[in-house]
């Protein structure tokens, strides 16, 4: 292609990103080919101010991980242990009902709770964890269990995953994380976890969920055995879904990290194409309010460059990771909030504390805090 068709090209799908028109598959491929890292990131930036100005949300949340025993082997994970391995965990009631309660008075909005699908544990016991968290700390929004998890739950119990979510629903879970989704097209999915939901149950438990009322997000595992097809093809899948139910709030694109995985031979992905991914997926979902720079994963610099490439949202002060920590993440343990702000205002934006459903979260004295207004988030 000449250097004169590629300007002109590229000036058509710089009118669409201006005019808000959605891009195909194709426009996609040929910006990941053709356009360099300013180019992609002024679009990006275009519909990131378009959609959620100069701000930058962040929340105050806390992860548990109830288990990291798992019947899966995806090769890409370094969280999972075997029943038998002496790694392998399960945390008893209290344990997590103390877990809770130091999110709680630290002022947590949101705990994210997402683990192993546990070859022993039945149904019940994830569904016990919901019912006790949220019977003594009713203000924290829960945020739990992947589409894998869900399959694994209906697998066990053979009911319909819709049910399993209603009854979960009414025990007190507010929404859905957006784990699991890895890379949705066959070539790849099979190669990197072999036997867990497919995109079609991911997709359909995350509709149910919609269907239900409730919010989720999404995720897209990059930096693999996939190529940039692979990634248009994920974002186009859920791009699709969201026209139907608009119930996805944020799109995260998690980089892979190899240490201690199965693929410890793949080079972790750079800095530049963690920022081209967030542009790119900002420009292709037109109709997901929000794209997360995930701290914990891309490390503070990438996560303070990504708010001019597309990210509007850092996720929060999360405390307890582990699936990253444990495949090498150098990023640290928590984020206190006077950082969060901080690195959020060195980028040049302005600090928005959101809860899980992205209202605007209001501070008093201590550690209280009360709902504010629904904040911006066009979708
Ligand atoms: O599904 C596992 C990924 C996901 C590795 O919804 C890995 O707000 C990179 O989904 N290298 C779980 N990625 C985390 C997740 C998440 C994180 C933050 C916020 C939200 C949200 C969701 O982590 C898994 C998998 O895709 N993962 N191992 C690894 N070695
Ligand atoms: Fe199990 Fe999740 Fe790890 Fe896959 S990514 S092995 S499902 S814990």
């Amino acid at each position: 292609m000449s250097n004169g068709t590629i300007q002109k090209r590229l000036s058509e799908i710089r009118g669409k990103v201006e005019n808000a028109q959605r891009l195909s598959f194709d426009d996609g491929l040929f910006l990941d080919k053709n356009a360099d890292l300013p180019t992609l990131g002024e679009l990006a930036n275009i519909v990131r101010e378009r959609k959620n100005g100069n701000v930058t949300y962040y929340n105050v949340n806390e992860h548990l991980n109830p288990t990291n025993i798992c019947v899966y082997r995806c090769t890409f994970c370094a969280f999972r242990s075997d029943l038998k391995d002496p790694r392998g965990y399960k945390m008893s009631d209290e344990q997590m009902l103390e877990r809770a309660r130091e999110a709680d008075s630290r002022g947590c909005t949101e705990l994210h709770i997402v683990g192993g699908l546990h070859h022993q544990a039945p149904y019940e016991w994830y569904l016990n964890i919901i019912k006790i968290i949220h019977r003594e700390f009713p203000d924290l929004h829960l945020k739990a269990w992947t589409a894998v998890e869900w399959d694994w739950f209906a697998r066990m119990t053979g009911r319909p995953t819709k049910d399993l979510i209603a009854e979960m629903r009414d025990a007190g879970l507010g929404s859905l994380p957006g784990g699991g989704a890895e890379i949705f097209h066959p070539e790849i999915r099979p190669k990197i976890c072999e036997y867990k939901a497919d995109a079609s149950i991911w997709l359909r438990i995350h509709r149910e969920a919609h269907e239900l009322g409730l919010r989720s997000n999404a995720t897209m595992l990059y930096g693999h055995i996939e190529s940039i097809e692979h990634r248009l093809d994920h974002m186009i899948r859920l791009r699709e879904l969201q026209d139907q139910t608009g119930g996805f709030q944020t799109f995260i694109p998690l980089a892979f990290h190899p240490d201690n995985t199965r693929l410890s031979h793949i080079p972790k992905p750079s800095g530049l194409m963690d920022l081209r991914t967030r542009a790119l997926s900002r420009l292709m979902l037109d109709n997901v309010p929000h794209i997360k720079a995930y701290w914990v994963m891309l490390g503070i610099q990438i996560a303070q460059v990504s708010q001019s490439y597309g990210a509007d949202d850092i996720d929060g002060t999360v405390v307890h990771e582990k699936i990253y920590h444990e495949a090498g993440s150098d990023s640290p343990q928590e984020m206190t909030v006077a950082s969060l702000r901080r690195l959020i205002e060195e980028s040049g934006r302005v600090p928005v504390e959101r809860d899980t459903l992205y209202h605007e979260v209001i501070r008093e004295a201590g550690r209280n805090w009360k709902q504010g207004r629904q904040l911006l988030s066009v979708g």
